[in-house]
This record gives structure tokens, C-alpha cells and sequence, in this order.
């Protein structure tokens, strides 16, 4: 029986393209960040997918994936951020998105996967509010070139995380580390998502979502304390971002929380500004849904930040990944239906579900990732689950197709279906290549 979803691949420009200073690329504030020792590597070659990406086209087209997910780099496509568009970045797109229809792959470009350009951070980023105007307008230039054959957009990856790990915790791009920031970046990239919803059906595009990443949550016992930090968790990590996209506004509680514990100062999140709240919630066709993992909630943790899994590392303890995020399938199926129960999405995609193993190549040149399989089969059992429960998920997208930078952890931790040396570049599919690949041909 076909399993009725569209199997995808994902990726993200930093992460995998390389080619920091081909063609007429401006600075973004990764390439800052990195030139700033704030990471342990950078993207400046990444998997040399701006040279390679025939090859990697042509691995898809094996692999036999319906749709490929990838992201835009602002600063290719307009490389200070606003002014003159540079046609030689948009002919880099131009020419994936033909060699991807050639094969039969659907294009499901994402247009700000966290790589604002420098310049605009220089005046502000996304504290200010004009950030949101340039946003449309590159936005604008991206759908006039691809329109006419990109059917399905995506406005933004994550904007919990571009607005809290990086401009309160600090540890991502940009570096900010304040409320005010987190939460004024955080407004004015959901607002800017809403305004480009339009500017992108002009151009003809069919479908357009958000992809929002989630930390489904649950208390650690049932006492009221830890349900009480489990729901303000909640609140911080999944509500603030979900519920303003579906038309309900900043959820009230967060907004009495912040305020009480001094969060929320005058014009933090100009959320009252006639119109904003409207403009977030532009009707979207499909809800990105990026999931990984979910986390237990006690009251006797430290701040909001302060929950993940087990430390990052090699080896981890069964259960998790290499990320220290616990493996929790189950929670796949119960977040989707309460999604479905609370927002009544159209559709949703699974735009990004993956695991970091660092298996390599044995002496006989194959990778062995059987831990990768087991958590990505028990994945799609969980998504499969949901959708014959009445949940309307169409698409499952890996994260990631190959190897790649991961941000701040950089070359270590590996998500790919494919190896990539990263001293070659050579890539090597792995066993769960194949077996992605037989799922699929199975329907
Ligand atoms: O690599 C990231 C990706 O850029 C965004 N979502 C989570 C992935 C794994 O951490």
C-alpha cells in the first residue's frame, strides 16, 4: 500500500554550498561568526555543493526522492542585503532548480535558513524593523527569477532558532544576547515570513509555508510544579512561534510571564502595532514541521535555556543521539495531533527528522549506520501513525542529505544519508541511503 507522502532530502546554503567568495557573494553573519573563532570550523567550503551539486543532483535522482528542500542564500542573491539583486547568484539557483526538474524532483527552496547578510546586521538585523522591508524585497527578486517553476516555498527555517540562540543565548549568529533582541528578531522574522506569503503567490507561487522547528514537551512527574514549567516551556519553545502563525496572536500567558519577570519593555515586541498581528498570520498552505527530539520539564531546572538531552559526543548512551538528544518517536505522533487538534493545518511536511551518528567507512569503504535506520524508520512508523489517525501530513524530508557543517558543533557531528570526506569532498552513500532508497521505491 503507498504510504500517500512525498519523500524528500534537506539541506541549507551555509551548511553544505561552500563558495564564500564566488561570484559576487556578500558577508553574511555566519561568515563573521566564524571568522570570529566562534566556531570550530566554517562554511567558507562545506561539502563544495556550489561546484558539486550536479553530483549531488544526480545522487537525489538515485536515491529517487520526490522533492529536495534546500535554502537560498540572501547574500548571493543581493549580497548587502538590499540594492542591486546579483543575477550570477540567482543563476546558481536557476541552474539546480533546472537540473532538479530534469530529473523529476520537485524544488522546495526555503529563503532564510538563519544567513541574514552582515550589513543588515550592521544596522540592526532583525531587531529592526526595516530588516522586515529588505526581507520582502529579496524575497520579491528570488520568486521573479524561479516563479515560473518553483511551485512550493518555504519563508523561514526556524525562527526560534535564529531569534533565541542567537540573540539571546548568544551561541549562534549573530551573538546577541538579550531579551530584548531575542524577542524584537523574533517578531520581526514571523512578520516578515506573513508579508512575503503574498509577494511570493504573485510570482506565482502554488504553496507556501513556514518551517518551524518544535521541542514537544511533557512534565517530569505529575506534580504542579514541574506541569506548571512544562506549559511555560512549552509556551517559550513552540507556542510563541506556532500560535501567532496560526492567527491566535502571542499566546496571553507568555506575554503575562514576560512581562511580570521584566522581559517585555515598552517596545520589545511591537506586537500591539495595528496590523502586525495580522500580518503574521497570511493563510499558509502547508506547516514545515522540524522535529528531533522532546524533552521532559522539571521545575527545578535552571532558565529557559537550560534543557537539552545528554552532553554532545561520540558514543552516547543508547536512546540518543550523537547530539544528546533523546530518540522519542512516540512524541512524533502525539505533537502531530495536537497540531492538528489546535491549528488545523491544511497540510504539513516533515521538513527536516534526522540523527547525528559519526559512523564512517569501514576497510571495505561501506557505512554502516544502523543506528541512523532505526531512528529513521521508527520515525516514519510515528509520522504513518499520525496520518492514519486523520492527521494531513504529506512529506517527510531527512535531514540531511549529506555530511555537513553543523553551525556551532561544526564537521563532527554527521546527519547525512551520504558520507562526505571532508578533506576530499568524496561522497559515499551510506547503508541508510539504501535503505531510504528502497523505501521509497517500496511507496
Ligand atoms: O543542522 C540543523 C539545521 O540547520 C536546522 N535544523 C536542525 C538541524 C540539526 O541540528
Amino acid at each position: 500500500m503507498s504510504s500517500g507522502l512525498t519523500f524528500g532530502v534537506a539541506t541549507s546554503a551555509y551548511q553544505i554550498e561552500g563558495g564564500r567568495f564566488v561570484d559576487g557573494k556578500g558577508e553574511s553573519i555566519w561568515d563573521r561568526f566564524a571568522d570570529s573563532g566562534r566556531m570550530p570550523e566554517s562554511g567558507d567550503v562545506a561539502c563544495d555543493h556550489y561546484n558539486r551539486w550536479q553530483e549531488d543532483v544526480e545522487l537525489m535522482a538515485e536515491l529517487g526522492v520526490a522533492a529536495y528542500r534546500f535554502s537560498i542564500a540572501w547574500t548571493r542573491v543581493i549580497p548587502d542585503g538590499r540594492g542591486e539583486v546579483n543575477q550570477k547568484g540567482l543563476d546558481f539557483y536557476d541552474r539546480l532548480v533546472d537540473g532538479l526538474l530534469n530529473v523529476g524532483i520537485k524544488p522546495f527552496p526555503t529563503l532564510y535558513h538563519w544567513d541574514l547578510p552582515q550589513a543588515l546586521e550592521d544596522e540592526g538585523g532583525w531587531t529592526r524593523r526595516s530588516t522586515v522591508d529588505a526581507f520582502t524585497k529579496y524575497a520579491a527578486a528570488v520568486a521573479a527569477r524561479l516563479g515560473d517553476r518553483v511551485s512550493n516555498w518555504i519563508t523561514h527555517n526556524e525562527p526560534w532558532v535564529a531569534a533565541y540562540l542567537g540573540h539571546l543565548d548568544g551561541v549562534f549568529a549573530p551573538g546577541r544576547t538579550s531579551w530584548d533582541d531575542a524577542l524584537a528578531a523574533g517578531h520581526h522574522i514571523l512578520l516578515s515570513h506573513g508579508r512575503a506569503v503574498p509577494v511570493l503567490r504573485a510570482a506565482g507561487a502554488e504553496r507556501v509555508g513556514i518551517a518551524l522547528d518544535c521541542r514537544p514537551v511533557h512534565p517530569a512527574t505529575d506534580c504542579d510544579e514541574d506541569i506548571a514549567a512544562a506549559r511555560h516551556f512549552d509556551g517559550f519553545r513552540n507556542r510563541w512561534f506556532f500560535d501567532p502563525v496560526f492567527g491566535m496572536g502571542y499566546p496571553e500567558d507568555m506575554l503575562a510571564a514576560y512581562r511580570e519577570r521584566g522581559r517585555i519593555s515598552g517596545t520589545t515586541i511591537p506586537a500591539d502595532r495595528p496590523g502586525d498581528i495580522d500580518g503574521i498570520a497570511s493563510a499558509i498552505d502547508f506547516l514545515g514541521l522540524n522535529y528531533y527530539t522532546s524533552l521532559p520539564i522539571s521545575a527545578d531546572r535552571g532558565d529557559e535555556l537550560d534543557y537539552s538531552g545528554v552532553p554532545p559526543g561520540r558514543n552516547p548512551p543508547e536512546g540518543y543521539t550523537e547530539m544528546g538528544w533523546p530518540n522519542t518517536p512516540q512524541a512524533l505522533t502525539d505533537y502531530l495531533r495536537h497540531i492538528n487538534e489546535t491549528y488545523a493545518p491544511p497540510s504539513i511536511h516533515i521538513t527536516e527528522n534526522g540523527a547525528s551518528y559519526s559512523d564512517g567507512p569501514g576497510l571495505d569503504g561501506r557505512v554502516r549506520d544502523q543506528r541512523r535506520i532505526d531512528y529513521l524508520a521508527d520515525h516514519v512508523d510515528a509520522v504513518m501513525a499520525a496520518r492514519e489517525s486523520g492527521v494531513p501530513v504529506d512529506g517527510y524530508f531527512v535531514w540531511s542529505l549529506l555530511d555537513n557543517l553543523e553551525w556551532v558543533e561544526g564537521y563532527r557531528q554527521r546527519f547525512g544519508l551520504i558520507h562526505v570526506d571532508n578533506a576530499t569532498g568524496t561522497r559515499t552513500p551510506k547503508d541508510s541511503y539504501r535503505w531510504y532508497r528502497d523505501l521509497i521505491a517500496g511507496g
